[in-house]
């Protein structure tokens, strides 16, 4: 581990650093001979799909594209260390709950079922028959189905989901919480009745054709860093990308090719954003008005601006929205983005000076409590000039978790629509629960009333990932039964029901060998592409079962008379695939397609510009500038106080709630992550100096006390009155009750926050 240090990095994202940072990876999981193998496999035709993140690839089989951060994820899985029966022989829950993150993980992977035993605080091991017929007993002890929740993580394979929503729907709820509530949810909602689609509505090949790439509250450096590829291309032939964060993010400033020889020989890098806007958490809205604001004077100067014929032929409310813009004083929209009018009017002038235009966005924009408006607000945007629907332009919502948006296509939805339930009735039989279910954060909410007794896992770390931590682990300690479907150990195993269960399950790096031979599994992209993914190392231990496997086998020992015969289904995942395609109209020829090397690509209406919407349009959105948002009633509850703006996020070195190490390069911050970024003057302000040790309060309206102790000040080029923190550390201080408006999504970029020394 390295030394506790700050120091400002000088370096471009990618480069030496990375190749560096991927050395010491292999090294640590002692991979350094097969690692060489399994990670040249990452996103090939015949290899696996990368467990890191959704960004697409180029025509899947293209040489293998280097990703620092997609050779932690992979290293991760494949590593050698292991965390056996003997493992929790030695521990108590008690004294791993004592345990960081990072140390849980760094037991490597789980090798058995393993059964919480009260009166020894340890896990034991379980066979899965046992496991299974456990979990059976507790679901058909249930008076009511919806008193389960089954939660789902963004790693499941189509095939997995599939399943799994069909088990769910089948035992009686649609209670399915996903890792997506807290993510793109709002991006979803706010595209759905405005484009008729939930989903992206570009490809990659829209990124070679564009001419302006605008980047909203996105750390790709970190998150995504094949997309730096496509952006330093981009830059290259001379589009402008125009970056919207509140953070200078190193990965959005300049960028070293590993795969460039030259760049890495001459220490060389390519600039990635033209121009860079400090807008301020929560601003995006504000910033967005200013932009077409501008536009639409322009075009009543000027003229030859909007695309008139695309407006008349495909949009509605365009009226309404422009005498809104009208109406908009500089003055509140300056204000509210932190960004002053000529900002926001040169934005708005790359964007007038582009053919065509892509717009990306990240968690910077859904986790706050405008994020749905804000969403509307960026697809308005495109809306102007008709940059939906034809080349170089297009909606780009950056999606997270490499298959969260395959286990949306799949049904794995809270809130599904009739027509699924309709399909699912005719092709199985059953009669599917027709009321919503619970997202995760009504999924605490309903453990905590003592509605929800089970809850049952497929991946993630629900008690770190999710809000409000206090409340979330009593939340699940009141369960009768948890289960998780899980490769490595982690704090949701340690915060547990009555009765737990751990059950360990094959990673995409592994082979899948059932009755008719090894399998592959299929995953979506963020760019809608479907293909195919197969393991190439040995399980990690002889009796880890693949997801779709334990499904199955729980549907077989929960449902009495189902009809469908579902170990049969698993012998061959082909026929799942045969399944789904008969109840998505969009997979048909699910087996054939997928088998195509690179896949297929899903129809998206609104990419040809065919509008599923109520009224057979796009429309243009209206929606006021925020002025009292939480943090605006926060601010003036506590006059007497500076109250802080906390947007909680991802350091270099982890994959959400998984710990891969203590540095967080691009952000000059070494061997540590309870570091909280202000700026200067704000240390000033509060009396205090760079370094000190301080305690984080949550300011809310509940009367309850949330506290986050014991984080380091750094100062950091950040807007005054805002801070940053790492993300799960600060769980805790953000309430169940600060959500996305229309889309349930905990407001994690802005938690009203007041910061004390620290008390001890
Ligand atoms: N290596 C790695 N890869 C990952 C992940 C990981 O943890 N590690 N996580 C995966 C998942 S599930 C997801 S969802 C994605 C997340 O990828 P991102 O969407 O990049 O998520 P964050 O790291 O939270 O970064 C949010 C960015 O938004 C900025 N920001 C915060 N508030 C605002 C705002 O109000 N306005 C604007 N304009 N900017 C703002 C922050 O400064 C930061 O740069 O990455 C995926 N890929
Ligand atoms: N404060 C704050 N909270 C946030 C966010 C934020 O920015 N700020 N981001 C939110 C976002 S965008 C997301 S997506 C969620 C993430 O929420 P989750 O998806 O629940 O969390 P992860 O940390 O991605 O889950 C990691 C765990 O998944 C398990 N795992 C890994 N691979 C596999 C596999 O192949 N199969 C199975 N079954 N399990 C596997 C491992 O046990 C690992 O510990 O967190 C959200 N929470
Ligand atoms: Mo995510």
């Amino acid at each position: 581990m390295s030394e506790q240090k700050i120091e400002f990095y000088e370096g471009p994202a990618g480069g030496w650093g990375a190749l560096r940072s991927v050395k010491n990876t292999l090294l640590k999981h002692d991979i350094a001979i097969k690692g060489a193998k399994t990670l040249l496999s990452a996103n090939q035709p015949d290899g696996f799909d990368c467990p890191g993140c959704a960004w697409p690839d180029r025509n899947h089989a293209s040489s293998f594209e280097f990703c620092e951060n997609g050779v932690k994820a992979v290293a991760a899985e494949a590593t050698a260390r292991r965390a056996g029966p003997d493992f929790f022989a030695r521990h108590t829950v008690a004294e791993m709950m004592a345990q960081s993150d990072f140390w849980l993980e760094d037991q490597g992977r789980l090798t058995q079922p393993m059964r919480y035993d009260a009166t020894s605080d340890r896990y034991l091991p379980v066979e899965w028959t046992e496991a299974f017929a456990l979990i059976a007993q507790h679901l058909n002890a249930l008076p009511d189905p919806n008193q389960a929740i089954f939660y789902t993580s963004g790693r499941a394979s189509n095939e997995a989901a599939f399943l799994y929503q069909l088990f769910v729907r089948e035992y009686g709820t649609n209670n399915f919480p996903d890792c997506s509530n807290m993510c793109h949810e709002p991006s979803g909602s706010g595209m759905r009745p405005q484009i008729g689609v939930g989903k992206g509505t570009v490809t990659l090949e829209d990124f070679e054709q564009a001419d302006a790439i605008f980047i909203f509250g996105q750390n790709p450096g970190t998150n995504h860093p094949r997309m730096l590829g496509e952006l330093r291309a981009a830059h290259k032939r001379g589009a402008r990308i125009v970056s919207f964060n509140p953070l200078r993010e190193r990965g959005l400033e300049r960028f070293q090719d590993p795969q460039s020889k030259l760049e890495m020989a001459t220490l060389g890098a390519t600039p990635i954003s033209t121009h860079y806007f400090q807008v301020l958490p929560g601003g995006d809205l504000a910033a967005v008005k200013g932009m077409m604001k501008h536009v639409l004077e322009q075009e009543s100067a000027l003229g030859g601006i909007l695309d008139h014929a695309f407006i008349a032929e495909h949009t509605s409310g365009f009226e309404a929205m422009a005498a809104d813009l009208r109406a908009e004083s500089w003055e509140v929209l300056a204000l509210e983005s932190g960004l002053d009018e000529a900002q926001m009017r040169s934005a708005g002038d790359v964007y007038i000076g582009a053919k065509s235009s892509i717009v990306c966005w990240g968690m910077g924009i859904t986790q706050h409590t405008h994020a749905v408006a804000t969403v509307q607000m960026l697809v308005n945007l495109l809306l102007l000039r008709g940059n939906l629907g034809r080349p170089g332009a297009g909606a780009c919502p950056v999606r997270g978790h490499s298959n969260v948006q395959g286990d949306r296509s799949m049904g794995i939805w809270e809130k599904p629509p009739a027509a699924l339930l309709d399909r699912l009735q005719q092709v199985f039989g059953f009669a599917p629960p027709r009321a919503d279910g619970v997202d995760t954060v009504e999924a605490i909410r309903l453990m905590l009333d003592g509605r929800g007794r089970v809850f049952f896992a497929l991946g993630g770390n629900f008690a770190a990932a999710t809000p409000d931590t206090d409340a979330t682990w009593r939340a699940l300690r009141q369960c009768d039964l948890t289960v998780h479907v899980t490769t490595k150990l982690n704090r949701s195993h340690l915060v547990h029901g009555r009765d737990a269960l751990i059950l360990p399950c094959l990673g995409r790096t592994e082979i899948d060998l059932q009755a008719a031979g090894p399998q592959s599994v299929t995953v979506e992209d963020s760019m809608s592409m479907v293909h195919l993914s197969a393991g190439i190392n040995p399980p990690a231990s002889a009796q880890l079962l693949s997801e779709p496997a334990i499904v199955a086998r729980l549907a077989a020992a929960t449902l009495g008379d189902s009809r469908t015969d579902w170990l049969w289904l698993i012998e061959d995942y082909a026929r799942i695939r045969d399944l789904i395609a008969q109840v998505f109209d969009d997979f048909q020829d699910f087996n054939a397609r997928v088998a195509t090397p690179g896949g297929f690509r899903l129809y998206n209406p609104a990419s040809e510009r065919i509008w599923a919407t109520a009224s057979g349009k796009a429309s243009f959105q209206t929606h006021p500038v925020p002025r009292d948002t939480p943090m605006h009633r926060a601010r003036a509850s506590a006059p007497e106080q500076i109250v802080f703006s906390l947007m909680t996020t991802r350091s270099h070195d982890q994959y959400n709630t998984t710990v891969y190490g203590m540095d967080d390069r691009y952000r000059g911050v070494f061997g540590q992550r309870r570091v909280v970024f202000i700026h200067a003057e704000d240390i000033r302000a509060l009396g205090m100096q760079d370094g000190d040790w301080v305690d984080l309060r949550t300011v809310w309206d509940d009367g309850q006390e949330r506290r986050a102790e014991r984080f380091r000040l750094v100062a950091y080029d950040i807007p005054r009155g805002n801070i940053a923190a790492y993300y799960p550390e600060t769980n805790p201080l953000v309430p169940l009750s600060a959500i996305a408006i229309g889309a349930g999504t905990p407001t994690s970029k802005a938690v009203p926050v007041v910061i004390q020394p620290h008390a001890g």
